[in-house]
């Protein structure tokens, strides 16, 4: 294990920050095959170096970013019942932390052994957890660096005690259906025979509303977007220039998906070490999708992926859903 101390936040005794970032030459060979191919691509991940995580949380704040809004009002209104189902002193895994802003709305009520917020950012994870540390003193925090989409090891060394894996933001949404099932059963593994899952799942609505969630007036998703290219930049030494691409996002309706894209403003060639990467003018890099589910379609998702849903709880206006998931009794570990 490697303490890592680069951010500035003050350190807090109740917390233990534990690195596993991936290393750049982790990144490399993913990043190539994306860009390689017919349609380019990339992992939505990349979107997350510091800045990244920072307009993130900015995203949230705008009007037309519903989700976030409506999933807080979800929490903060149902806080006591969700505390009853997730029981006393468990240990409360978030994977895709961020900003750890959600969780404060649960914690006095969930009153959890431990919580285990799992980020890929590491200097924002890092300063999140010690910032929780400080409002929250009575709480015991193992921050843990590590990229979830890699089969993250099933961890037999944390805290003991039942866990509950708290899932918010629709996170689940940027995975392909079938890797959000994989990534479900795996989640199994995690939480052992008698764990649980907390999850936020975004509903599919109105092509205007979801439209406008993506293309937000401030231009903040747009930012976000574009930022991607700087990061990878950082990351693998590449030399992007975000500033001849554009922002493009719309919801694709027959796979009931936000898809975003960088649009080439011209023809361009980018070096990522000895690859050379060509894109046409007006070539479209996919940079994520954000899949948008309808309440049968999330219950067959996480019936099919081994979970019984116990219980769901929805916004006023039913943009966002939040659900209860236990191991069905019928599924076996793998
Ligand atoms: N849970 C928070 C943040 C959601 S944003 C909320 O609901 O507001 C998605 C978060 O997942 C980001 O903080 C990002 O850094 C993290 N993330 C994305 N892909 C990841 C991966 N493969 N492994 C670990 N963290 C990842
Ligand atoms: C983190 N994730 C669920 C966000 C989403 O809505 O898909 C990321 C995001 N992309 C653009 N805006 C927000």
């Amino acid at each position: 294990m490697v303490l890592t101390m680069t951010a500035t936040a003050e350190k807090q005794s109740n917390v233990l920050f534990e690195d596993q970032q991936p290393t750049p030459g982790d990144n490399w060979a993913e990043l190539i095959e994306g860009l390689s191919r017919e349609q380019k691509q990339i992992n939505p991940k990349y979107f997350y170096d510091q800045k990244g995580s920072e307009l993130f949380e900015q995203i949230t704040l705008q009007h037309e970013y519903y989700p976030a809004r409506a999933e807080k009002s979800i929490l903060s209104q149902h806080a006591s019942e969700i505390a009853s189902y997730c029981g006393e002193n468990c240990i409360l895994i978030e994977p895709g932390s961020g900003s750890c802003e959600k969780v404060r709305l649960l914690l006095d009520k969930i009153q959890p052994a431990a919580y285990v917020p799992l980020d890929i950012s590491a200097d924002f994870l890092y300063q999140s957890a010690q910032k929780l540390g400080q409002e929250f003193p009575w709480l015991s925090i193992h921050a843990i660096c590590a990229d979830f989409s890699d089969q993250w090891q099933a961890r037999t060394d944390l805290e003991n005690g039942r866990r509950v894996i708290f899932y918010p933001g629709s996170t689940i949404g940027n995975m392909e259906p079938n890797r959000a099932q994989a990534f479900l059963s795996n989640l199994r593994e995690w939480i052992g025979e008698d764990g649980s899952v907390l999850i936020g799942v975004d509903l599919q609505k109105s092509d205007h509303l979801l439209n406008a969630a993506y293309n937000d007036a401030k231009g903040v998703t747009a930012e976000f977007n574009l930022n991607v290219l700087n990061s990878i930049n950082s990351l693998v030494n590449a030399d992007f220039n975000a500033d001849s691409f554009s922002h493009h996002a719309f919801y694709n309706r027959a796979l009931k998906r936000i898809e975003m894209h960088l649009i080439s403003q011209q023809a361009q060639t980018v070096t990522i070490g000895d690859n050379l990467i060509h894109f046409d003018k007006d070539e479209v890099l996919h940079t994520e999708n954000s899949y948008k589910y309808s309440l049968e379609s999330f219950t067959a998702l996480s019936n099919a992926a081994g979970f019984t849903l116990e219980k769901s709880w929805l916004d006023e206006d039913k943009l966002f859903s939040v659900h209860y998931l236990s191991i069905s009794k019928t599924s076996t570990l793998r």
